[in-house]
């Protein structure tokens, strides 16, 4: 049952500094913390890759700890025989993977025509060009946090500060009349249909936002730099609330369209393509073996949903009582809450390590306006108390902002990760 976990390095160190404080507060020993390995599998592959050696902790704090990942440390899933990232640089000037010659399409289906007056196309010479969505930004930026979460995999696979565009004022430059019920939306897909990776998404979830969720942007930076290639630049679009198969790299073509239902590429591959992100909690730094009588401290990483997060609860039980077969949400497991770590003070990889002014969720001192934060991640902790000899299994929950626990309220997985993840640990006299 042990879920992925899959982490970056740097999400690894800003971990390990937040709850070195932590642990530190509860009168944890250099030598106890030394003993915690994490359990992070660097390798990307499902359960896959060796244990982490142990944390020193007269490292962690010594060097710059991200909780932005750096653009070159996301997890890539992109498709495309070429992946359209690795082509050569006048190859992608010539496709439009530039800044000086991207554009973006914005029509109406011809199959489902939405009633557009102004088309922005290449034949009318009306496309916009990247001059002409930064002319956009001087009076409408966006700003926001967000984790980029694969619907298909167990964790994350960056978290960023995104910036753009409202993907609205574009879409309201077409003068759209009527006939619109949603948009589609593509990039770059090597000039070959099999190729094309596509998404959508209903109008109205353009026209307006809901509440505590920023605006669908066209993207053009990523934690304040150009967004590069392989993070889909030099625009791509981002959904805030979405699993990353919403957020289309290589943007090239926006279409109006009066088609009623969802035409996503990901549908395709049986997956729910209706399900915002899902809150759910993972362990980065655990031991796989303890004395008995000892206390264990345990800390990870909850990814936060649409719901929100409350909290995260712990739980360590012997491993040959297994969760009842009428409890398959291990609703009796003793659970035990565990500590909400504060958000960053600083926030490395940013110009002098500050949040913005107008980014979304935070006040003019770039102090976040709440924390843990909607769609990004939050850090945890917790010292569990010392337990006898013998075999164990430690899990851990989230419950989100309505007061339900991990896996649900929605457990299936072609909605996305949301099994609760377990981990052996040995405990000996
Ligand atoms: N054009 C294009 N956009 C794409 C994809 C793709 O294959 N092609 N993959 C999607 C999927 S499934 C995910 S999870 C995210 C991953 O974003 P990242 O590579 O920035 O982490 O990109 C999305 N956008
Ligand atoms: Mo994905």
């Amino acid at each position: 049952m042990k879920s992925t976990i899959v982490a970056s390095d740097g999400f690894l160190r800003e971990h390990e500094r937040l709850t070195r404080r932590f642990f530190m507060q509860s009168g944890l020993t250099g030598a106890a913390l030394l003993s915690m390995t994490p359990t992070t599998a660097l390798s990307g592959q499902e359960g896959a890759g060796s244990p982490k050696p142990p944390v020193e902790p007269g490292k962690a704090g010594a060097r710059p700890d991200p909780y932005l990942t750096p653009a070159g440390e996301f997890r890539d899933v992109s498709r495309g025989t070429p992946l359209p990232h690795s082509l050569p640089d006048d190859k992608k000037q010539a496709v439009g993977m530039t800044r000086e010659s991207w554009s973006l399409e914005v029509i109406s289906d011809p199959d489902n025509p939405a009633k557009i007056d102004q088309p922005l196309s290449k034949a009318n010479g009306t496309a916009l060009n990247f001059d002409g969505l930064l002319k956009l930004a001087e009076t409408n930026l966006v700003r926001f946090l967000k984790v980029m979460s694969c619907l298909n995999l167990g964790c994350p696979l960056g978290m960023g500060l995104w910036e753009g565009v409202p993907l609205r004022d574009v879409i309201w430059l077409t003068k759209p009349r009527e006939n619109v019920r949603r948009i589609f939306y593509y990039g770059y897909h090597n000039d070959d249909p099999k190729q094309i990776f596509r998404s959508s998404l209903p109008i109205g979830r353009v026209l307006e936002d809901p509440p505590g969720i920023p605006p669908v942007i066209l993207c053009y930076k990523l934690n304040g730099e150009w967004l590069d290639s392989k993070r889909g630049g030099p625009v791509r679009l981002v959904v805030p609330e979405a699993y990353g198969f919403k957020s289309i790299k290589w943007l090239s073509h926006v279409v109006l369209t009066n088609l009623p239902h969802a035409n996503d590429t990901y549908a395709e591959q049986n997956n729910d393509v209706d399900s915002p992100m899902k809150t759910f909690a993972a362990t980065l730094v655990i031991p796989r073996f303890a004395k008995s009588g000892e206390v264990i401290a345990v800390s990870g990483y909850a990814q936060v949903g649409v719901s929100g997060l409350s909290n995260v609860q712990v739980s360590i039980s012997p491993s040959d009582a297994e969760p009842a077969e009428d409890d398959p949400w291990m609703t009796k497991l003793p659970w035990i809450d565990a500590e909400m770590l504060p958000a960053p003070d600083t926030w490395h990889g940013l110009n002098e390590g500050r949040m913005p002014a107008d980014t979304f969720g935070f006040d003019a001192a770039g102090t976040p306006q709440s924390w843990p934060m909607l769609l990004t991640n939050a850090h945890w902790a917790i010292v569990l108390p010392g337990v006898p000899a013998g075999e164990y299994t430690i899990r851990c929950r989230s419950i989100d902002r309505n007061g339900i626990a991990q896996p649900l309220p929605r457990p299936f997985r072609k909605s996305g990760h949301s099994a609760i993840e377990a981990v052996g640990i040995s405990v000996a006299d």
